[in-house]
């Protein structure tokens, strides 16, 4: 690996978000490719951040932190990459359950999942099932992810499925879900594909099922 793509490796870790404009900036002007520094230097960074969270080593204001590192390099690269067609781990779209308005844990997952190479079409909070089948027909992702931390609000999770059943385009994705009161029982269930317990998890399965 290039300097500077190890030290933009080690920025993500540190959630050094400060500097990383300019280090992105400075990786271009080297010459090196948008595809080489999310592959080379974002991703490997995100994903010691994912195994060192999983071990409890890393906890969540540090992870915050680094997903911040992530995003500050991804809104430079972002355009960059979507102008020169490069193909992506997939398309995952994600939100939080209507009636619930906790977004922090999604947010996470969303951040991990792209510095696992996804592209995160993000529906954001509040989302009534009509507007998941609406994004799921208009986007076509490998992946669905939901998000519940309400135990009022995680039945409308099995709505939703159905929903998409009824839609007739439940199969053509995967179904993860999550939140602090989600289990893989509940998961198994109303039907899901897999339940994750944290964004580090939730990238490992991601990657799972894009195969
Ligand atoms: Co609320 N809240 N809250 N809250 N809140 C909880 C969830 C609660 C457990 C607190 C408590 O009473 N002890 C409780 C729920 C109880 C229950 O349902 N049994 C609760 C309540 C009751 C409420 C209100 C009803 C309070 C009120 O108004 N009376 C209200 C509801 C509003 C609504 O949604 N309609 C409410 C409001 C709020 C705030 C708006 C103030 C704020 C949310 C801000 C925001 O998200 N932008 C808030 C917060 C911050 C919390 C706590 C304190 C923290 C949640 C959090 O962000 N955790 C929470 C208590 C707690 O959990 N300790 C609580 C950090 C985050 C990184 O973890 O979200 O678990 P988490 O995400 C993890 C995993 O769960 C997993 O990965 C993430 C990262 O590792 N994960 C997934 C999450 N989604 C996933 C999806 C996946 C895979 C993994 O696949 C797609």
């Amino acid at each position: 690996m290039s300097d500077i793509l190890s030290t933009i490796s080690t920025m993500v870790i540190e959630g050094n978000f400060v500097d990383m404009v300019d280090k992105t900036n400075a990786a271009l002007e080297e010459s090196l490719g948008a595809e080489d520094i999310l592959n080379n230097g974002l991703m490997p960074g995100m994903d010691h951040v994912g195994v060192e969270f999983k071990a409890g080593n890393m906890f969540v204001p540090e992870v915050l932190r680094s997903a911040k590192a992530m995003q500050a390099a991804m809104d430079i690269l972002r355009p960059i990459l979507a102008e020169t067609g490069v193909e992506t781990a997939g398309k995952i779209v994600l939100g939080t359950v209507k009636g619930d308005f906790h977004d922090i844990g999604k947010n996470l997952v969303g951040m991990m999942c792209e510095g696992a190479g996804f592209e995160i079409i993000d529906l954001g909070k509040d989302i009534a099932p009509e507007a998941f089948v609406n994004a799921i027909k208009e986007h076509k992702p490998k992946i669905l992810g939901m998000s519940a931390m309400l135990t009022t609000t995680m039945r409308t999770m099995e709505r939703i499925i159905k929903a998409l059943e009824e839609a007739g385009v439940r199969d053509t994705l995967k179904i993860m879900i999550g939140g602090a009161p989600v289990t893989l029982d509940f998961a198994n269930k109303i039907g899901a594909d897999g339940y994750a317990a944290n964004a580090a998890s939730a990238a490992d399965m991601a990657k799972q099922f894009a195969g």
